[in-house]
């Protein structure tokens, strides 16, 4: 009722203001988590399109939930998409690196006035930590039209729909808060051949700024050289490895033209003031706390995914406890 209510008040142009903002028509029950628990996400659908009823809700898991197991649901028809994770997650009895990306229920039919719950129970892994926010998209189908509530913070905003469904991830009770300046990234391994990556983590970009800096340690365990030759993650036009040089007693960045040399059975770290990742042309911020999917690209590795977990910016490192080797 609300909705029509406004619509007709703003008018046609104010209508995906009001639908995105005030008329998010899909949201989690519970709203805050603590990591490595259970977690069960209700998804609550509180309208139908403009009046048409819904006919079916898929729900995309967040890279770091694991062990998702829907909640059937009389008259609704569930499907699951199953997949790799981009690395493995400890998930209370062994390991795992696959599971349910996605449950669609379909084939039943919720009226425009009426709600219902959508469930699935998962498992929340060290992926994430305290301050963290975790999207569960959702896409919502009708008799006529579709909503998307699938929107990033900081991302593009979507016409027919608005913000995806969000979990704030808090500190255990009784657990000793993060010292101070700590940064909060996904910890990590990833590994590509006889190339190891650990810990990748970015800086969070203050408001307009254009580039990010990135680092992490790579190690090969190979008998033969191999090149760090390139850098991706999705906000960024392009991604290049950067020395950095002291010219005249100022320092100095500059591209790797040929990338970083990783000699068999060295291990560099990239850090800042030395060298790093440097990601131009960035269309989004890059958030404290949410941490960004990428990939690096070795010369015979070849291309192996990674999470960048994100410190505040101007952090000198990834972490407090982070295992820093030297210091
Ligand atoms: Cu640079």
């Amino acid at each position: 009722m609300t909705s029509f209510t406004l619509r007709g008040a703003l008018g046609a142009a104010a209508c995906l203001l009001a639908s995105s903002a005030a008329l998010a028509h899909a949201v989690l029950e519970r709203r805050e988590a603590e990591p490595n628990t259970a977690y069960r996400a209700t998804v609550q659908i509180m309208h139908g399109c403009d009046g048409s009823p819904t006919t079916s809700v898929k729900v995309s898991l967040p890279e770091g939930a694991v062990a998702a197991r829907p909640l059937p649901k009389a008259g609704w028809t569930v499907t699951t998409t199953r997949g790799p994770f981009i690395r493995s997650y400890e998930a209370g009895h062994g390991t795992v690196s696959e599971g349910v990306k996605e449950v669609t229920w379909s084939g039943g039919r919720l009226a425009d006035d009426h709600f219902d719950e959508f469930v699935v129970s998962l498992r929340l892994t060290d992926a994430f930590r305290p301050g963290d926010t975790v999207h569960f998209p959702v896409e919502q189908v009708c008799e006529n039209g579709r909503r998307h509530w699938t929107q990033m913070p900081g991302g593009t905003p979507v016409a027919d729909g608005g913000p995806a469904p969000g979990l704030r991830i808090v500190q255990a009770a009784g657990a000793a808060a993060a010292p101070a300046g700590a940064a909060a990234p996904t910890s990590g391994t990833f590994k590509a051949g006889a190339i190891a990556v650990e810990q990748p983590w970015l800086r969070a970009t203050p408001g307009g700024a254009k580039v990010a800096g990135g680092y992490l340690r790579v190690t090969n365990s190979g008998r033969e050289a191999d090149r760090l030759v390139g850098a991706a993650i999705p906000v960024a036009g392009r991604g290049e490895v950067h020395e950095t040089v002291s010219e005249g007693g100022v320092a100095k960045m500059r591209p790797l033209e040929r990338g970083l040399e990783i000699a068999p059975g060295a291990s560099l770290e990239l850090k800042p003031g030395g060298l790093h990742l440097m990601f131009l042309d960035l269309k989004a911020p890059v958030k404290e706390g949410a941490p960004v999917r990428g990939t690096l690209t070795f010369e015979k590795a070849g291309t192996v995914e990674v999470l960048f977990g994100v410190a505040p910016a101007g952090a000198p490192g990834p972490a407090s406890g982070g295992g820093h080797a030297h210091h």
